[in-house]
């Protein structure tokens, strides 16, 4: 009796996320992460950030330029993906918006959208107001949407996440002046930010002499182009770590074929998820 008590609040908590998200267009959730996993996940991030910051491209685009970033986290840990694909709230959230309920080749409970890009980010300069659905509009259907996990507090003075409620039903591209009027999401490291990727946001200038490191990931449904050819460049040592769920978020089932002699099906099952990485397209 206790447990199922358990199960409802719990289920009621999760619809009132939902109904954030679907009448402000995002959703803060407090201590959705614990502290050890959180200083773990820190270390790796600056550690991998320190390795690669010299290997990355110079052909920046404007949001990213001259940013601290590391990117594709799921090339490089087990723990960025354990957290970003394990966590419930993530899953149950992610599911409601963003699951096309025709891809009945997959089981119904699993998700069938995709991993668009995953990276860290700690703030620099200030972040331009921006879209992240490519084009805006009106309806009650996303088809992208961003999870932030707080590696550290965010504040206004560090560079925190800005966002103007109810921006993602404006139907307009977001003004630069809209920075004027966006709330600041000040959060505590562990903490967790969605949101619905046609809201107005953008982030602060980072005015404090350290980082503020957030894990940021973007999913979409499973027929949006990926920011990188994920399912082609998993270390093959990771893909092997994976649940088959993990797998389809990754976008083995939803890979185009190289021609019709191996297959049409846009929406794969599970029984056709290649055993070796390099056989991804087959
Ligand atoms: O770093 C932030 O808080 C905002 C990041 C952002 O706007 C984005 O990834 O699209």
């Amino acid at each position: 009796m206790e447990q199922l008590i358990e199960a409802s609040s719990h289920e009621k908590v999760i619809e009132s996320y939902i109904s954030s998200i679907e009448r402000d267009g995002y959703a803060y959730i407090p201590k959705a992460f614990d502290p050890e996993q959180i200083s773990r996940a820190k270390y790796l991030v600056e550690d991998w950030f320190a390795k690669t910051v010299s290997m990355q491209s110079e052909r920046m685009p404007r949001l990213n330029r001259d940013q601290s970033m590391v990117y594709n986290l799921q090339n490089k840990d087990m723990l960025f993906i354990r957290m970003m694909l394990g966590n419930e709230f993530i899953e149950s959230i992610l599911k409601h918006f963003l699951n096309d309920c025709w891809f009945t080749s997959l089981p119904e409970d699993a998700p069938n959208y995709i991993l668009r890009s995953f990276l860290a980010r700690s703030s620099n300069h200030q972040m331009p107001m921006h879209i992240d659905s490519f084009i805006p509009y009106t309806g009650s259907y996303p088809f992208i949407m961003q999870c932030s996990i707080l590696l550290e507090d965010q504040t206004e003075e560090n560079g925190c996440t800005v966002i103007v409620p109810g921006s993602h039903r404006s139907d307009r591209y977001a003004p630069q002046e809209a920075f004027g009027e966006a709330i600041s999401i000040e959060a505590k490291a562990g903490d967790l930010v969605i949101w619905d990727s046609r809201i107005w946001h953008g982030a602060r200038e980072n005015r404090s002499s350290g980082t503020r490191w957030a894990m940021i990931a973007t999913f979409c449904r499973w027929w949006v182009k990926q920011a990188f050819d994920i399912p082609g460049n998993l270390p093959q040592e990771i893909y092997d770590q994976l649940t088959d769920r993990q797998k389809a978020v990754m976008g083995y089932c939803s890979v185009p074929y190289d021609s019709e002699r191996y297959g049409i099906d846009m929406k794969r099952n599970f029984d056709l998820l290649p055993v070796r990485v390099e056989d991804y397209r087959l």
